[in-house]
């Protein structure tokens, strides 16, 4: 099965050869695409994934200049991929390219969500401070109970799925929701998801892009996702 992995990025010019790099190493005598869906970076990490692209063709920039945003890079990346599977890896190496061959298994195995957990045996945080922490279990309970989403770490942002289903449910995403996994775990209704755990490490060069702003953001996706969940179900014991 093809995998074409896709990584959004916004001035990652410092980690993305290292990112390539660990992804090439991974993936090696598989078939394979790295997409490095980038939003016209300042720091111009799209000239950095085209001049490695000229060394290994399997490597491609998707250098987007409108509808910027961490939501909307993923989606056109899954959706401009050729491979069967398409996977979501953060720039900044805190996920694992390591664990892709356990993922890609499971999805043939007959998963059709594949999820890396921070949040099981094996898998963990580092250098997260107490505030950080206790916001991410809080969310993590929240999405749980709201949603009903059965995953251990429902806002990882390292996933894998089929490209086919997907495209099944594209068009009733929304890409400004802040978590990408959690908009797809809701509209796809998995059958068989599957969890690989991994340590989320500290980001290795560069800035987060993450703000305060993002407790809100996610805090709205959750409220729309819980009302559009309980939707069909008030209109069907009314009628
Ligand atoms: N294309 C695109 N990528 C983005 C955008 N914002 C963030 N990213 C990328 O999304 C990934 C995750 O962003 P991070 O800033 O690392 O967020 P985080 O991992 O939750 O936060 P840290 O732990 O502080 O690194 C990185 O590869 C970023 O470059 C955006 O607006 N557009
Ligand atoms: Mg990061």
């Amino acid at each position: 099965m093809k995998l074409s992995v896709i990584s959004p990025t916004y001035n990652e010019a410092e980690n993305v050869g290292l990112l390539i790099a660990e992804l090439e190493k991974v993936l090696e005598g598989g078939d394979y695409e790295i997409l490095i869906s980038d939003d016209n970076s300042p720091d111009l990490t799209w000239v950095r994934v085209q001049e490695i692209g000229r060394r290994n063709p399997r490597v491609r920039a998707l250098r987007r200049t409108s509808n910027r945003g961490l939501g909307p890079s993923v989606v056109d990346g899954f959706s401009s991929a050729t491979g069967e599977a398409v996977a979501c890896i953060d720039a900044d190496l805190q996920h694992d390219p390591a664990i892709l061959p356990q993922m890609l298994k499971e999805l043939m195995n007959g998963a059709d969500l594949v999820v890396a957990t921070r949040y099981m045996p094996g898998g963990g945080t580092t250098n997260w401070g107490m505030i950080r922490r206790l916001g991410s279990w809080g969310c993590t309970k929240l999405a749980q109970s709201l949603l009903g989403v059965k995953l251990r770490d429902p806002m990882s942002g390292y996933f894998m799925m089929r490209r086919d289903d997907f495209l099944n449910i594209r068009d009733r995403l929304n890409v400004r929701g802040f978590k990408i996994l959690l908009e797809i775990a809701a509209h796809m209704k998995p059958r068989r998801m599957s969890e690989v755990p991994y340590k989320f490490g500290p980001r290795a060069q560069g800035e987060s892009k993450l703000s305060n702003k993002i407790v809100f953001a996610y805090l709205s996706q959750l409220w729309r996702l819980y009302r559009q969940a309980r939707r069909p179900r008030l209109q069907s014991s009314a009628g």
